[in-house]
C-alpha cells in the first residue's frame, strides 16, 4: 500500500503580482532570457511555465485522491487527440484567465501575440480525434477518472499551403522548440514486441500454453500531458506514447563493432510514433500503421493492468475498476492483446480471460463508410503478431461455434459475422473483433446509431440486442464558446448567469430574450464584431477584401466527396451565373468560406481544393460582381483557425449526402455560436433539428432511407441534370474550363464523374439544395428575424454540451458517477 505522504501545500498563489513574478522568474530560470532580449515565443514558454506550475499543484491532489478512494478509472484509448492549443484553455479552467492576461499586459507585452505563439497540438485528422479531446476536458470537468491514451506523434496532422491553388503538404515539427505542456516520463518505459514464433508446450500442471518467442522488441516511452477541467478541482492527463528502442537492440550492433549500423537501427525501431497518418478515409493495409497501433495498445495495456494491480491482486474486479472506450477500431487490438497478457502471462483461465475483457471494454464507432472500415491481412499480421491471431482465431472460433449453436444451418451468416474475411484475401475484420471484445457497442448520434444497427451491424443486434447504443457527439462549450467567443460568453452569462458553462441548458434562459429589442442589438453586435475580425484576418493573410455586410456562408471540415463541398461550389457557380446574367438585380451578398484538408494521396479531394481556388479566382476579380459574392479558401484549416471562424460564421453548411455523415461536430460548434444550418437530414443535423426546430434551421434533401433507395433502384444523374438548366449551365462551365482557362480539361474528369454515377447524389440534392439557399437569403434580408433564430439556436443547443455526453457515456457504459 502507498506510503502516507505529507499533505499537498499549495506553493502558488493566484493573484497577478504573483504571476508577474512567476513570469519573470521562468523567464530568466525555465528559459534562460532576461526582458531585454527576450522574444514573443520566450514570453509564451515562460507564460506556459507559469499556467502549468498551477496545473501540476492540482493535478497531484487529484491523482491521490483517485487512488484513495480507489475510483474505476476511464481509459479513453485513441490513436488522435487533436487537442489544438492550451495557454488560454488552462487559463480560463483554473480561473486564472485575467490575472495572467493582467499580469502580461502590466509588463507591457502584447497577450494576443503571445498566445498566438503556441504551436498547437495536432495529433488528429479531424472529427474522431477533435471528440476525444472534447471528451477529455468533459471527464476532467464533470470529475471522472478519466484518461487518454494516444501516441505522442513526432510530426502531426501535416500543415496545408495553397500554391497556384493546389494544396501542398509540409510536415509539421510542432516538437521543435520544445512542448511546455508536456512532462517527460522516463521512468514509465514498456518494452513492445513484434514478429517472432510462437511456442506451445505444457508446464509442470500439464496445462497447454503458450509462450511468444524470438520478438523484435521497441520501448514505449510516456509523455503526459496535464488535462485540467474547468474550475481547477480535477486535472486528469494524456498519457501518450513515445518510441525509443532498445538498449540491447544498440548493444547487439556495438558488440559487433558497428556503431553505424547500431543508430540506424535505432533509428528504424522509433520510427514507430514519428508521424500520424493523414488519411481519415481509406485504411489501406499500411504495416506501420498496424505497428503504431500495437504498440500504443501494448504499453497501455501493461500501464492500466500495473496501476491496477497495485491496488488489488483480485482479477476479478478488474471490470469494476477499470473502463476501456475504444475510440473506433483503431485501438480493437487491446482486445487480443489483454487476453494475451492475462492468458498467458498470468495464466488466466480462457472462459475467466474472456468474460473480465469483455466486461471492461466498449467501442465507439464513428463511421459507416466500406472504405474506412479497418481489416488487416491474414498473413502480415502472422507475420507481426503471430500469438495475437491465434487469439483472434480462438476467440472467432468460439464466437462462431455459439452462433451456429444459436442458428443451426445459418452458414450465410457465419460468413457474414465472422471475425475472418473470406472473400479474397482473408483479412481480420477489426470492426467485428471490436464489438464481439466489447460489452457495449455504441453510435456517435441517433442516426448513426440506427443506420449501424440496420446495416453493418445489423447481424451482431440480431445477436445481442441491447448492446448497440447510441451516444450523441457534444463539444466542449469551455473552448467552443467561452474561451472562442468572449463577446457571445459575456452576453449570455449577463443574461442567465455564469452557470451555463457547466450546465450548458441553461442557455435555454436566452429564449425569452428572443423578442428583446435590446438583447437583438447585442446579439447582433457581437456577431459583426466576431465578422469584422474574421475579415481583418482574412484580408491581411489572403489579400481578399470581404465586405462585413455579406452574409459569411461558412463550410469548414475535412475535404470528402461524401461531405459534399462540391454541392457548394455549384450553388456558388450557379449564383455566379445569376449575378452575371443579370448584374443590376439585388442580390443579398454572400461570402462563402471554405477549409478543410484533403488527404495527401486522396486526388479528387485535392482537385476539389483546386477548383475551389480557380472559381474564387474568377468570382473574386469579376468587376460585375463586387461585393455581391466573394469566396475565400482558408488555408491550414486546424483548431486555431475554427475557434477564428465558428464565432463569426452566419450561415453553417452541413450538407453531406444522408445517411453519410456519422454525427459532425462543427455543426454543433456554429449552430451554439449564433449560425443557422443549412444541412441534410443526417448525422447529428437531425437531432439539431429537434432541439432548435425546422422553423430555425434550413433542411433540405433526401433522407438516407431515399437515399438507400435510390441507390438500389440504380441513380441516373443525366435525368436531374437534363431537368435543371441552371445545374446543367455550373457543371457546362466548370467542366469546359470556364474557371481554368489556363487548362480546360482540368476538371473533366470531375464533372464526368458527376455526371456519370454521381456516387453521392449531389445531382439529385441540387435543386433542393438551391431552393435552401433561397430561403436562406430571404431571411437574411429580414435582419430582425434573423437574430431572432441565431439567439434561439444558441438557447437550444444546451444538449451538444461534451458534457451530456461524458454524463451519458459514465452511466450507461463506464458505471461511474459524474459530479454536476
Ligand atoms: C483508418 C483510417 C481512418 C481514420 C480515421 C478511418 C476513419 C477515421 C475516422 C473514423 C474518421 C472520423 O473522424 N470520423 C468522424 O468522427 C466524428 C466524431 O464522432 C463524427 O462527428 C464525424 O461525423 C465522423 O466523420
Amino acid at each position: 500500500m502507498r506510503r502516507v505522504g505529507p499533505p499537498v501545500v499549495r506553493l502558488l498563489d493566484d493573484d497577478v503580482e504573483s504571476i508577474r513574478y512567476s513570469l519573470a522568474s521562468h523567464l530568466l530560470y525555465s528559459v534562460g532570457k532576461d526582458p531585454v532580449n527576450a522574444t514573443a515565443r520566450d514570453w509564451f514558454m515562460a507564460a506556459a511555465y507559469t499556467v502549468r506550475d498551477r496545473v501540476s499543484e492540482r493535478w497531484m491532489p487529484t491523482l491521490n485522491r483517485y487512488y484513495d478512494q480507489d475510483q474505476k478509472r476511464v481509459y479513453y484509448m485513441s490513436m488522435e487527440f487533436l487537442i489544438g492549443r492550451t495557454l488560454s484553455n488552462a487559463m480560463i479552467s483554473l480561473g486564472i484567465y485575467d490575472q495572467v492576461k493582467t499580469a502580461i499586459e502590466e509588463m507591457n507585452l502584447d497577450f494576443d501575440e503571445i498566445v498566438g505563439w503556441e504551436v498547437e497540438a495536432a495529433l488528429g485528422n479531424g472529427g474522431l480525434g477533435r471528440l476525444a479531446a472534447c471528451l477529455l476536458d468533459s471527464m476532467a470537468s464533470l470529475d471522472v477518472a478519466g484518461f487518454g491514451y494516444g501516441i505522442r506523434y513526432d510530426y502531426g496532422m501535416f500543415t496545408q499551403h495553397v500554391e497556384h491553388g493546389w494544396q501542398v503538404e509540409s510536415p509539421e515539427n510542432w516538437l521543435r522548440y520544445g512542448n511546455p505542456w508536456e512532462f517527460p516520463r522516463p521512468g514509465v518505459i514498456y518494452p513492445v514486441r513484434f514478429g517472432g514464433r510462437v511456442v506451445h508446450y505444457k508446464d509442470v500442471l500439464g496445462q497447454t500454453r503458450a509462450q511468444w518467442m524470438d520478438t523484435e522488441e521497441v520501448m514505449a516511452m510516456a509523455y503526459d500531458v496535464p488535462v485540467p477541467g474547468y474550475g481547477g478541482k480535477t486535472v486528469n492527463h494524456l498519457r501518450l506514447w513515445s518510441a525509443k528502442s532498445t538498449r540491447e537492440f544498440d548493444l547487439k550492433y556495438f558488440n559487433a563493432g558497428n556503431y553505424i549500423e547500431a543508430v540506424r537501427d535505432k533509428n528504424e525501431s522509433e520510427t514507430l510514433s514519428k508521424v500520424l497518418y493523414p488519411s481519415d478515409i481509406t485504411s489501406r493495409g499500411k504495416e506501420l500503421r498496424f505497428k503504431q497501433e500495437y504498440f500504443f495498445v501494448a504499453a497501455s495495456i501493461q500501464d492500466i493492468l500495473a496501476r491496477f494491480r497495485k491496488a488489488h491482486s483480485d482479477w476479478n474486479k478488474l471490470p469494476e475498476r477499470v473502463a476501456v472506450q475504444l475510440n473506433d477500431t483503431h485501438p480493437a487490438l487491446v482486445v487480443a492483446e489483454l487476453m494475451r497478457v492475462l492468458v498467458d502471462e498470468h495464466h488466466l483461465e480462457w472462459n475467466h480471460a474472456w468474460d473480465l475483457t469483455r466486461r471492461s471494454c466498449a467501442y465507439t464507432n464513428h463511421t459507416l463508410l466500406p472504405e474506412a472500415l479497418e481489416t488487416w491481412p491474414v498473413d502480415m499480421f502472422e507475420r507481426i503478431l503471430p500469438r495475437h491471431l491465434e487469439i483472434i482465431f480462438r476467440i472467432n472460433h468460439e464466437f462462431l461455434q455459439e452462433v451456429r449453436h444459436r442458428h443451426p444451418g445459418d452458414s450465410d451468416l457465419l460468413r457474414r459475422v465472422s471475425l475472418v474475411g473470406e472473400d479474397g484475401e482473408r483479412r481480420v475484420r477489426m470492426a467485428h473483433l471490436a464489438v464481439v471484445g466489447s460489452h457495449k457497442v455504441n453510435g456517435v448520434a441517433a442516426i448513426h446509431t440506427g443506420l449501424m444497427k440496420s446495416t453493418i451491424f445489423s447481424d451482431f443486434e440480431h445477436l445481442s440486442p441491447g448492446k448497440i447504443n447510441n451516444k450523441t457527439n457534444g463539444v466542449t462549450p469551455r473552448r467552443w464558446v467561452l474561451a472562442a467567443n468572449p463577446g457571445l460568453s459575456k452576453l449570455i452569462t449577463e443574461a442567465v448567469g455564469e452557470g451555463w458553462v457547466t450546465h450548458l441548458d441553461r442557455l435555454k434562459g436566452l429564449e425569452k430574450l428572443a423578442d428583446d429589442k435590446d438583447f437583438h442589438a447585442r446579439f447582433a453586435a457581437v456577431k459583426r464584431a466576431n465578422k469584422q475580425h474574421l475579415a481583418q484576418v482574412i484580408g491581411q493573410r489572403l489579400g481578399v477584401d470581404v465586405s462585413v455586410d455579406s452574409l459569411f456562408d461558412v463550410q469548414i471540415k475535412r475535404i470528402h466527396e461524401y461531405k459534399r463541398q462540391l454541392l457548394n461550389v455549384l450553388h456558388v457557380v450557379t449564383r455566379y451565373a445569376r449575378i452575371r446574367a443579370n448584374p443590376t438585380v439585388d442580390v443579398v451578398p454572400r461570402t462563402v468560406i471554405i477549409g478543410g484538408k484533403a488527404a495527401p494521396g486522396y486526388i479528387l479531394a485535392k482537385l476539389i481544393i483546386k477548383l475551389i481556388n480557380d472559381v474564387a479566382d474568377v468570382v473574386n476579380n469579376d468587376p460585375l460582381v463586387g461585393d455581391k459574392l466573394k469566396v475565400v479558401f482558408v488555408p491550414n484549416y486546424n483548431v486555431s483557425t475554427a475557434e477564428l471562424v465558428m464565432p463569426a460564421a452566419e450561415l453553417s453548411e452541413q450538407i453531406s449526402t444522408a445517411g453519410t455523415e456519422a454525427s459532425g461536430t462543427g455543426n454543433m460548434k456554429m449552430s451554439m455560436n449564433g449560425a443557422l444550418t443549412i444541412g441534410t437530414w443526417d448525422g447529428a443535423n437531425v437531432e439539431i433539428c429537434e432541439e432548435v426546430g425546422e422553423d430555425n434551421m434550413f433542411l433540405f434533401g433526401l433522407t438516407a432511407q431515399e437515399v438507400a433507395r435510390r441507390r438500389i433502384d440504380g441513380y441516373d444523374p443525366q435525368i436531374a441534370i437534363n431537368a435543371n438548366d441552371e445545374l446543367k449551365r455550373a457543371l457546362d462551365m466548370i467542366g469546359s474550363g470556364y474557371f481554368s482557362p489556363d487548362q480546360t480539361d482540368r476538371y473533366r474528369s470531375l464533372v464526368e464523374a458527376l455526371t456519370n454515377g454521381d456516387t453521392y447524389l449531389l445531382t439529385a440534392d441540387y435543386p433542393l439544395y438551391i431552393a435552401a439557399q433561397e430561403r436562406v437569403d430571404a431571411l437574411y434580408r429580414d435582419p430582425d428575424e434573423w437574430t431572432r433564430k441565431a439567439i434561439l439556436n444558441v438557447a437550444r443547443m444546451g444538449k451538444f454540451s461534451s458534457d451530456r455526453t461524458v454524463a451519458e457515456y459514465a452511466r450507461d457504459i463506464w458505471g461511474v458517477a459524474t459530479n454536476n
